[in-house]
C-alpha cells in the first residue's frame, strides 16, 4: 500500500535525518520548519555537537527530524563523537534530507551522505538560494543529478523561507503509518535547561575568535522559575578546556563575558517568552574536549558505546 492510500484515520510518522557538511544551514532549516529554535545556529562550522530531535506536527501525523553534526575531519575525541553521532543517525531513519550549499558543487561530504544512506530515499535541499547566482542554479542542479538518484531536489533558503513549504509537504507525503512519537504540540524532547545551555553556547560561538568556540561547553547549574515574578533565574557555567582560554573569554575587565551575557539574556527571553535573570561564570575543565569521561559528563555521548541510545 502506498502512503497515499493510507486510511484517513491512520497516523503517519517517521524519522527524517538532516545530514550534510558543516555550515550549510541544517540547523537553520530545522528551526525554520519548526518555527522555533531547538538547534543552535552560528557562522562557525561545527556548531551542532549532538543529535537534536524536533517534531513537526501536521494534520494526521508528525515528522521527527534529527539534526546532526556536520560531516568533517575530526581531530579530537569530541569531533570523533560528533561524527559517530551523524553516522548513526543516517543508519537509522526513514528518509534522508541531504542539505547542501547551492553555491558549491557536490564534494566528498555529499558523496559520503549518499553512500551511508544505503537504500533509504534521499531528498536534496539546495540551501542559501538567496545568495545564489540565479543563472548558475540550473547547472548546479544538473551536477547534483549526476551524484545520486535523489527523490527530488528543492532549491530553498532556510534564512528567508523560500521553498520550505513545498519541501515539508513532500516529506509529510512520504510518512508511512506509524505512532505519534511526540505528544501533540511538543516540539522537542530537550529540557529547557539544555536548550538554554545550547543557546548560550551559540552566543559564545558567535562572539569569540578562532579557537575558543571549539573548546567551550556550557552547563546550566540552576534553573529556577519564579512564579511570583514571572521570570526565570538561570545560573550557567561556561567551561573552556585550558586555563589560558579562560582570560580570553572573560575579557578585559570582564567585558567579553558581559557582552555574551547581555546577548544570551535577550536570546533566552525571546525563546522562552519571559524575562530571564542570567548569571554566568567562566571556569576551566582541563582537556574536556579530549577525554571521554568529561565528554560523557557534558552530554556528548558516544553512540557506539554500550548503553548509548
Ligand atoms: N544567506 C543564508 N544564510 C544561511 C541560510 N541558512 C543558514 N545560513 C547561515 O549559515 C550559517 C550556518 O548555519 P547552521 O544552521 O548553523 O549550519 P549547520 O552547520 O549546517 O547546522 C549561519 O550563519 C546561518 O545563519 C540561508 O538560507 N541563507
Ligand atoms: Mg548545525
Amino acid at each position: 500500500m502506498s502512503n497515499d492510500e493510507l486510511p484517513r484515520t491512520a497516523n503517519r510518522s517517521g524519522f527524517v535525518t538532516i545530514a550534510g557538511r558543516t555550515n550549510v544551514g541544517k540547523s537553520t532549516l530545522l528551526n525554520r520548519i519548526l518555527g522555533t529554535s531547538v538547534a543552535v545556529v552560528s557562522r562557525k562550522p561545527q556548531t551542532t555537537r549532538t543529535r537534536i530531535l524536533g517534531a513537526h506536527h501536521f494534520a494526521g501525523g508528525q515528522i521527527v527530524f534529527v539534526d546532526t553534526p556536520g560531516l568533517h575531519q575530526p581531530e579530537r575525541e569530541l569531533g570523533k563523537r560528533m561524527l559517530a553521532t551523524a553516522h548513526a543517525a543516517l543508519a537509522d531513519c526513514d528518509v534522508v534530507l541531504l542539505v547542501a550549499d547551492s553555491g558549491h558543487p557536490p564534494g566528498a561530504a555529499e558523496e559520503e551522505v549518499v553512500r551511508r544512506s544505503g537504500s533509504r530515499p534521499i531528498l536534496l535541499a539546495l540551501n542559501k538560494v538567496d545568495l545564489a547566482d540565479k543563472p548558475a542554479l540550473l547547472p548546479r542542479i544538473a551536477e547534483y543529478h549526476q551524484l545520486a538518484a535523489f527523490e527530488s531536489i528543492h532549491p530553498i533558503s532556510a534564512a528567508t523561507g523560500v521553498g520550505i513549504r513545498e519541501l515539508v509537504e513532500e516529506l509529510e507525503q512520504r510518512m508511512g503509518e506509524g505512532p505519534p512519537y511526540f505528544p501533540e504540540g511538543l516540539v522537542t524532547d530537550a529540557p529547557d535547561s539544555f536548550l538554554a545551555a545550547e543557546l548560550i553556547r551559540g552566543e559564545v560561538m558567535e562572539r569569540t575568535g578562532q579557537e575558543i568556540p571549539y573548546c567551550v561547553a556550557v552547563k546550566v547549574d540552576e534553573w529556577a522559575e519564579r512564579a511570583d515574578r514571572g521570570d526565570v533565574v538561570v545560573h550557567a557555567s561556561i567551561l573552556v578546556d585550558r586555563q589560558s582560554q579562560q582570560g580570553m573569554l572573560v575579557g578585559k575587565g570582564g567585558h567579553k563575558v558581559r557582552e555574551i551575557g547581555t546577548a544570551a539574556r535577550k536570546t533566552l527571553s525571546r525563546r522562552f517568552g519571559c524575562p530571564i535573570h542570567l548569571v554566568l561564570r567562566v571556569d576551566t575543565a582541563e582537556n574536556w574536549t579530549r577525554t571521554g569521561k568529561a565528554l560523557d559528563q557534558f552530554g556528548y555521548v558516544d553512540p557506539n558505546a554500550e548503553g548509548a541510545s
